[in-house]
C-alpha cells in the first residue's frame, strides 16, 4: 500500500500501537536535542534515572537561550550542562555556537531519522526530511535513556505546493499564509507534510523556516521530502554521506489537504499578539516603525542574511528605526565575515547581537514603550519581547528590511530593488570547534553544580479525591509565555523551581503565586488551546510546585498536555464546553479521581451547587503515570525493576 512520508518514517520507528490517527503509539528516538533553558531540568531528570550514558544514536546539548549572564545563574547552568554532556555521552554546543535548531540543521540533522527536542521549534529539522518533534524535558530525558516516545498517531495534512515564489516574497510568507488559514489551533494532533512541484523550488533553509513555524499551528511536526535540494544542502555542509532520498509514495493518502500556489502569495505580516493574526503587508502599509529585529530560529540562516545584506547594500538604516541582527549560528556569521557581507551590514548601521535566541525570548533588545517592532521571529505573544506595551509584528526578512529603510511598514516589492541574486555556497566554511565531544573517560568527569541548580521537586501520588478552590480562570489561547513567562529576569531561574514559581502567571495576575501558596492546593480553569507555544515544562512544574492538582479547560495544546501528565497534574476537558461558564475563580470544587478509567469524571462545584462532567484523553500508560505522581517516579520504578 502506498504511504505518505510520515507513515514511512513512523513505520521504521514504531514500537507499540497502530498507525491509526488518534491512537496511542510509541516510537524509537534516534537523536535528541536540548537547549539550556529546558536542558538543566532534562539533565537533572536524566541523572535521576541513574544511567551512565545516553542510549540514543546522537544527543546534543545546546546553549543558546540564557547567554546574557547578568549574574552567576546562566554561567552556572552552562558549566553544569557542559560537565553533564561530557559525562553522559552528549555533544555540547558551546554558548556562542548558535541557536539549537539552526545548528542542528547545519551539522546533525539526517533525513528519515527521528529527533526529539526539549524545545517546541525542534520541527525545524523537518526541513531536512526528519520527523522532528518538540517535547518537555522529561520526555527528552527518557528518550536519552533509550525509552520510546509516547504520542498519539497524528493525522497527516498534505500541504500541496505549486508554482514558485516571486521576488521579495519568501518562505515566511508561506507559513504566515498557512497560519492565516488554519490558526494557532489548526495543527493540533496533526503533522504537516509538504508535497508538490513547488517544494522543489524551496531550499532547505526556506523549508526549515516553514517547518519551524509549524509549531505556531500547534502541529506535532512539519516534514518536507528529502530530495536533490536536501542533497545539495548536505553536500554544502560537508555531510553528503548523511543524505538519503525519501518522499511520499505516488498516490499516498492524507487525512486533509491544503493547496497553495506559491506564485500567488504576497508579503504577509502577523499583527499583535498572536502569530495567526495575519494580514497582507500592504493592508497596514505606512505605519511608523520603531524597531526591527532579524534573527531567531525562524529566519537567521545564511540565505536570510544574504538577502538582508543585498537589500541594505550601499544604503543606510532610517534614522528613526533601530535595527539589530542576531545570526542563527556561528557558521552563518563566519561565512558572512569570510565573504565580506558582514561589513556591508555594519556599514548600513545595524546593531550586532550575539548569535543566540536573544530578543526572541526577551533576552535584551526590548522595544521602547508602545513601540511598533517588526521581527523575523515566530512568536509575538503579549509581553514576550520584554515590553508589555510594545506591538510586535512578525514578518519576513524582506519586509523587515523594507521598514528598516523607510521607517514605515512597507511592501518590499515597492522599493524598486533588484531581487537578491546570491546562491548558497557550494561548500560552507565549516568549523566545528565549538562543538565539544563527550569524554572518553566519563568516570573522571565531575558534574559541576552552582547554587542556581536546585533539586527537582517531586509530586506525590494521586489521592482519590481532589478538593480545593479555582485559583485562576483564564480565556482561550493561553500560552506558556502567560503561564510561565521568560525574559531576562525570569529565564535565569529555570534551574530553580522554588524561585521561578514566584512568576507563574505574572503577565496575567501577579498575585497568583501568593494566592496559590496560601491555598496550598487548587485548580486552574481555561478555554481553548490552553498551554500553546513553548515546550517549557516549567509551565507545569512550577504550578505543580504551587499546589495545582488539576487543570480544567475546553482544549489543550499537545506538548503542555503531555507536560501536565508528566508532572502528575490531572488534565481535564469540559464534556460540554459551555460548562466553562459554570465555574468561576474562587469556586470550591471536588473532583473524584479514583476511577479515571471511567469517563466522564464528575466535578462538583460546591460553591454553585452544580455538577459538571469532564473528559480526558489519557492513555492507560498516562493514567499509570498520573497515579504515580508523574513520569519520573513511574519510569524510575520501571528502570529499577520495582
Ligand atoms: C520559546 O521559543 O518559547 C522557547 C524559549 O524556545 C521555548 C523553550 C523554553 O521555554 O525554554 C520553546 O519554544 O519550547
Ligand atoms: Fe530560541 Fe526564539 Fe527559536 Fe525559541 S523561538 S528556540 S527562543 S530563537
Amino acid at each position: 500500500m502506498s504511504k505518505n512520508l510520515i507513515q514511512k518514517i513512523i513505520q521504521k520507528h514504531i514500537i507499540e500501537g497502530e498507525m491509526v490517527a488518534g491512537s496511542p503509539i510509541s516510537i524509537l528516538i534516534d537523536q535528541t536535542l536540548t537547549q539550556d533553558a529546558t536542558g538543566t531540568m532534562a539533565y537533572l531528570q536524566f541523572e535521576a534515572l541513574g544511567l551512565k550514558r545516553v542510549k540514543t544514536e546522537l544527543s546534543v546539548s545546546y546553549v543558546d537561550h540564557n547567554t546574557l549572564q547578568s549574574g552567576f545563574e546562566n554561567a552556572d547552568d552552562h558549566r553544569f550542562l557542559q560537565s553533564v554532556a561530557s559525562k553522559f555521552g552528549i555533544y555540547f554546543s558551546r554558548p556562542g555556537n548558535g541557536v539549537c535548531h539552526q545548528v542542528h540543521l547545519e551539522r546533525f540533522g539526517v533525513p528519515g531519522k527521528t529527533l526529539l527536542g526539549s524545545d517546541s521549534h525542534t520541527p525545524t529539522c523537518g526541513g531536512l526530511g526528519m520527523l522532528a518533534i518538540g517535547a518537555g524535558g522529561l520526555d527528552v530525558a527518557l528518550a536519552m535513556a533509550g525509552q520510546p516516545f509516547h504520542m498519539k498517531m497524528p493525522s497527516v495534512v498534505q500541504i500541496h505546493l505549486t508554482g514558485k515564489l516571486n521576488p521579495f516574497v519568501s518562505a515566511k510568507d508561506v507559513i504566515l499564509e498557512i497560519l492565516r488559514r488554519l490558526t494557532v489551533k489548526g495543527g493540533v494532533g496533526k503533522v504537516m507534510e509538504y508535497t508538490g512541484e513547488g517544494v522543489k523550488t524551496l531550499s532547505v533553509p526556506e523549508r526549515a523556516t516553514i517547518a519551524n513555524m509549524g509549531a505556531e499551528l500547534g502541529a506535532t511536526s512539519s516534514v518536507f521530502p528529502s530530495d536533490e535540494q536536501t542533497h545539495e544542502f548536505l553536500r554544502s555542509q560537508g555531510r553528503e554521506g548523511s543524505w538519503i532520498a525519501i518522499e511520499a509514495d505516488f498516490n499516498a493518502s492524507y487525512d486533509e489537504k491544503l493547496d497553495i500556489d506559491l506564485s500567488l502569495l504576497e508579503p504577509m505580516i502577523a499583527k499583535p499578539h498572536m502569530p495567526d493574526n495575519v494580514c497582507k503587508v500592504r493592508e497596514i502599509e505606512g505605519m511608523t516603525v520603531d524597531q526591527v529585529a532579524i534573527g531567531s530560529c525562524t529566519n537567521s540562516s545564511y540565505q536570510d542574511l544574504m538577502t538582508v545584506a543585498h537589500m541594505l547594500k550601499g544604503r543606510k538604516i532610517h534614522p528613526d528605526v533601530t535595527v539589530a541582527i542576531a545570526p542563527g549560528s556561528r557558521q552563518v556569521l563566519l561565512n558572512l565575515v569570510k565573504n565580506r557581507t558582514w561589513e556591508l551590514l555594519l556599514e548600513s548601521g545595524i546593531r550586532v547581537l550575539e548569535n543566540v535566541c536573544g530578543p526572541c525570548i526577551g533576552m535584551g533588545f526590548a522595544p521602547n514603550s508602545e513601540a511598533v517592532t517588526l521581527r523575523t521571529f515566530n512568536r509575538n505573544f503579549l509581553g514576550r519581547s520584554g515590553t508589555k506595551s510594545a506591538k510586535v509584528y512578525l514578518c519576513s526578512p524582506e519586509t523587515a528590511i523594507a521598514a528598516a529603510l523607510t521607517g514605515k511598514i512597507t511592501d518590499p516589492r515597492e522599493l524598486g530593488l533588484t531581487a537578491c541574486p546570491h546562491q548558497m555556497p557550494e561548500l560552507f566554511f565549516i568549523d566545528d570547534s565549538m562543538i565539544l565531544k563527550p569524554a572518553d573517560y566519563p568516570d573522571q568527569i565531575e558534574i559541576k553544580r552552582g547554587p542556581n541548580i536546585q533539586p527537582l521537586p517531586m509530586q506525590s501520588a494521586l489521592p482519590a479525591k481532589l478538593t480545593g478552590r479555582v485559583l485562576l480562570k483564564v480565556k482561550d489561547d493561553i500560552t506558556t509565555d502567560h503561564i510561565m513567562p521568560a525574559g531576562a529576569k525570569i529565564l535565569p531561574l529555570r534551574s530553580n523551581i522554588p524561585a521561578i514559581s514566584e512568576y507563574v502567571f505574572s503577565v496575567i495576575d501577579p498575585e497568583f503565586p501568593k494566592r496559590a501558596k496560601k491555598a496550598g492546593s487548587g485548580f486552574l480553569v481555561g478555554g481553548l488551546n490552553y498551554g500553546q507555544g513553548s515546550s517549557r515544562e516549567h509551565a507545569a512544574l512550577a504550578p505543580m510546585y504551587l499546589g495545582i492538582r488539576a487543570v480544567i479547560v475546553q482544549s489543550f495544546s499537545r506538548i503542555h498536555l503531555a507536560n501536565l501528565i508528566n508532572f502528575g497534574i490531572v488534565p481535564l476537558v469540559f464534556e460540554n464546553t459551555e460548562d466553562y461558564h459554570n465555574i468561576d475563580q474562587e469556586d470550591e470544587l471536588e473532583i473524584d479521581v479514583s476511577h479515571l478509567e471511567q469517563t466522564p469524571i464528575l466535578i462538583v462545584n460546591k460553591t454553585k451547587g452544580v455538577e459538571i462532567k469532564a473528559m480526558h484523553s489519557m492513555s492507560k500508560r498516562d493514567l499509570q503515570l498520573i497515579r504515580a505522581g508523574g513520569s519520573l517516579s513511574y519510569t524510575k520504578k520501571i528502570l529499577n525493576g520495582s
